[in-house]
């Protein structure tokens, strides 16, 4: 097994569905978590200056993305063919496309929830029946086994809960497969054990 390493912000977000394929696969690895105080003294370190990245032997890998598939191909969480590899990363695109233009602020005050509440409310709807449609009456997203995406998906939608936790709880079918990644044995013991953090 590679020597991993894993620098994100203690939190979830980005960084969250990595730790996931982590617990998943069973593997070890170290899991860095930089303060918000201490980053701009680390930030000209880190390849293109931001957050995840993987370091596997001392190769370093930046975007989220790149590092999930990686280690996806490697946990059995990519597709059984080529065909389900890009649905499978089309669906993810399509999530990641969401939470780039989600207007993130930790701050709370009225004037950036109401711009995240407007968001939800306008974009989250029409992603949201597109997604519940690809997932249809299936278990998983794409084929007849779990893959990245539905770990994505729960992951992020965990998150956006965090600003308006009834953001997606119409779509019970979407709801229903958050059920079932979180019932993974591993994925259990995982949150189980996982920092308690806000985001
Ligand atoms: N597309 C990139 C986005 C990376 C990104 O925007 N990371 C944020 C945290 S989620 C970050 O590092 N922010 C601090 C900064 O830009 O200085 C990915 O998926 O890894």
């Amino acid at each position: 097994m590679p020597n991993y390493k894993l620098t994100y912000f203690n939190m979830r977000g980005r960084g969250e569905p990595i730790r996931y394929i982590f617990a998943y696969m069973n593997a070890e690895y170290e899991d860095i978590r930089i303060e918000p105080e201490n980053w701009p003294a680390i930030k000209p370190s880190i390849p293109y200056g931001k957050l995840p990245v993987l370091e596997v032997d001392g190769v370093i890998l930046h975007q989220s993305l790149a590092i999930g598939r990686y280690l996806a191909r490697k946990a059995g969480l990519s597709g059984k063919t080529d065909l389900d590899d890009a649905r499978i990363d089309a669906l993810l695109d399509s999530i990641d496309d969401f939470i780039t233009a989600f207007p993130w602020s930790y701050e709370v005050d009225a004037e950036a929830k109401k711009k995240q509440d407007e968001y939800l409310k306008t974009a989250a709807p029409p992603l949201l029946a597109e997604l519940e449609k690809s997932l249809g009456d299936k278990q998983w997203f794409v084929g007849d086994s779990v893959s990245l995406v539905d770990f994505y998906w729960d992951t992020f939608s965990e998150d956006l809960e965090s600003f308006h936790a009834d953001f997606a709880k119409d779509y019970h079918k979407l709801q229903a497969l958050k059920k079932r990644v979180r019932a993974i044995p591993a994925i259990a013991a995982w949150i189980k054990r996982r920092p308690i953090t806000k985001l």
